[in-house]
């Protein structure tokens, strides 16, 4: 019995020697220790023998298994420590390589700079106001002084839904919605930004489509100096306060008097270059004092209430701003294009 155990330790030690994978360790202890193993099988017999023989051989048997498992762990841990090694190295990160570039999107161009305009004019106490891009012929002409028939409406063709509603030509609809809400009743003090639409061939300087911000300031004792004021302020913190502005006389169906405001230019300085066609002066918008038949037609009176009103073209103002050629790059949406401005200030 004991040459017997001992053979199997020494075959069970040989067979783990060579043993080098995981199953081969679970195959060595089904087969040595296992519940149908030879060591079990020793222990089951014990009763077969002797008194004298028994605490010795059952000794022997526990020290046998002993020894079997104990070899079994400790090869086992030498190759599960190698696989674990051999799984690091396979799954290691280089963190030396460059990663890849995150796509970061922004606001476009127009929608920054509309921003920035509606910001300068909040800084002067105006409200945003936005209204329809699909309007009545009222709002978008008639209660804008231009009655059917005006000659003034040939300029403004817009594309028609009914013969009584069309894509707005201005944003001025929504000022005169507004006024036209509060009947006389209060002071309006707005701006309203917005996509606009005309019935014009696109080339580089025309789109069919384009956006507007329009303001508005309606009050007991508005003056044009009051108009003045205001544009200066936006003129020289939108383009930089060494900018000079002046205006000229104009025409509006819905102001008068109407004007358009210059600034100096800033490639010459005044001098003339071709940036400003040799007059040293760039147009950037038009304005005047809000022409008596609108308020009227809104329910202020015009003995009462006065207001100036302008409006802009943010495609021209970031045009002008960032020496764009083309108002087609607002639209045709190339990201060489509008990537630029991603990080416009
Ligand atoms: C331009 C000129 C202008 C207005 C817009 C306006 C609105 C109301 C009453 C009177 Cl409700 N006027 N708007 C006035 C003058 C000029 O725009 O060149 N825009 C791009």
């Amino acid at each position: 019995m004991k040459e017997k155990l001992h053979a199997l330790q020494a075959e069970a030690l040989k067979q783990v020697e060579k043993a080098d994978t995981l199953a081969d360790f679970q195959k060595i202890r089904v087969s040595y220790l296992g519940k149908k193993g030879p060591i079990t099988e020793v222990l089951r017999g014990m009763g077969k023998l002797s008194k004298e023989e028994r605490p010795i051989i059952g000794e022997l048997a526990n020290k046998v298994r002993e020894t079997i498992t104990e070899a079994i762990e400790t090869k086992k841990a030498v190759i599960e420590e190698a696989v674990l090694n051999e799984q690091l190295k396979s799954e290691t990160i280089d963190v030396t390589l460059p990663g890849r570039p995150v796509q970061v999107g922004g606001p476009h161009l127009l929608t920054h700079i509309i921003s920035e305009i509606e910001d300068l004019f909040i800084g002067m106490g105006f409200e945003v106001r936005e209204g329809p891009e699909v309007e009545t012929d009222y709002y978008n002409f008639e209660a804008l002084n231009l009655p059917k028939d005006h000659p003034a409406r040939d300029m403004q063709d817009s594309f028609y839904i009914t013969e009584d509603l069309l894509m707005r030509t201005h944003t001025s609809p929504v000022q005169a919605r507004t006024m036209g809400e509060y009947q006389g009743s209060k002071p309006v003090k707005m701006i309203c930004p917005g996509k606009v639409y005309r019935r014009d061939t696109d080339d580089a300087t025309h789109s069919h489509q384009f956006t507007q911000v329009e303001g508005l300031y309606v009050d007991k004792n508005v003056r044009m100096s009051d108009l003045k004021g205001v544009l200066n302020q936006f003129a020289k913190q939108f383009f930089g306060a060494e900018r000079e502005i002046r205006l000229r006389p104009s025409f509006f169906p819905f102001t008068e008097p109407s004007v358009e405001m210059d600034i100096s230019c800033k490639v010459c300085q005044g001098e003339g270059c071709s940036v400003c066609k040799q007059t040293g002066w760039i147009e950037i918008l038009g304005g005047g004092m809000v022409h008596p038949n609108v308020l009227k037609m809104a329910g202020y009176d015009p003995k009462v209430y006065s207001g100036f009103a302008f409006g802009m073209g943010p495609e021209r103002i970031a045009m002008l701003k960032y020496g764009i050629d083309d108002i087609r790059h607002f639209y045709t949406n190339d990201r060489r294009f509008l990537e630029q401005y991603h990080r416009a200030q």
